[in-house]
């Protein structure tokens, strides 16, 4: 893989634009969400490694993550922060835009209903960003976030997640495309208006519903 100065993938990128102008995966179909397979995605036993090319360095230690804009409490927790709040046990399937699926994969955190119950969202919000320690940035809309399955994850298949899948910390959002699902997360900023993320700035749609085949804007 090519990389750039900064040890980002450019043709990564480069091809993950392109596939956004030609429309690369759309089938057409839209699925019952029902449905366990949504259209055009296929099941792997394995689980891919995607990202920008550069995995931080952190340590349990050095994880923070930040929740502000508009709530009526902001938080800053470290790791044990994260560990003392109460803890979810998730299984959920989840989906690339790339077009893999992988079932029932076992995920621990906190939940994102938990965490927006601490922080209280004011009356105006509506979107968040989700920031990252590798520089990625998504956007998803506050009500979605707000799923019972959406989890602030340490851990995966009963162990910490590794380096490479987001640990020590990452986001998981089930029900969307897992570019949503950031890594190695570092802050969550709740907004009244919607700002486009890293894939969504190149072609990548605003929501991303992979019953519906939201894959491009
Ligand atoms: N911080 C960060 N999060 C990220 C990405 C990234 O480049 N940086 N890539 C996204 C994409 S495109 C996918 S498909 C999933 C992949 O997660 P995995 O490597 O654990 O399978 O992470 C998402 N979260
Ligand atoms: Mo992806």
């Amino acid at each position: 893989m090519t990389k750039g100065d900064d040890g980002t993938k450019d043709k990564l990128i480069a091809t993950k634009e392109r596939w956004a102008r030609e429309g690369r995966l759309l089938t057409g179909a839209a699925a019952d969400p029902a449905e366990r397979l949504p259209p055009g995605q296929h099941e792997v036993r394995n689980w891919p490694v995607l990202d920008l090319g550069v995995q931080p360095e952190l340590t349990r230690e050095k994880w923070h993550l930040r929740v502000d804009g508009l709530v009526a409490n902001k938080i800053a927790w470290r790791y044990a922060d994260l560990l003392a709040q109460p803890q979810t046990r998730q299984i959920s399937d989840i989906h690339c835009v790339t077009s893999w699926s992988r079932y029932d994969m076992p995920f621990e955190g906190v939940s994102a209903l938990h965490l927006l119950e601490q922080v209280q969202p004011l009356p105006e919000a509506r979107h968040l960003m989700v920031h990252s320690f590798d520089g990625y940035t998504t956007n998803l809309p506050l009500e979605l976030f707000a799923a019972p399955d959406v989890l602030i994850a340490h851990s995966a298949e009963g162990r910490p997640l590794t380096r490479e899948h987001g640990g020590p910390v990452r986001l998981v959002v089930p029900k969307l495309y897992f570019w949503k699902s950031a890594k190695w997360i570092s802050r969550i900023e709740v907004l009244s208006e919607e700002r486009l993320g890293f894939w969504e700035e190149r072609g990548y749609h605003r929501i991303g519903d992979p019953w519906t085949e939201e894959r491009y804007s």
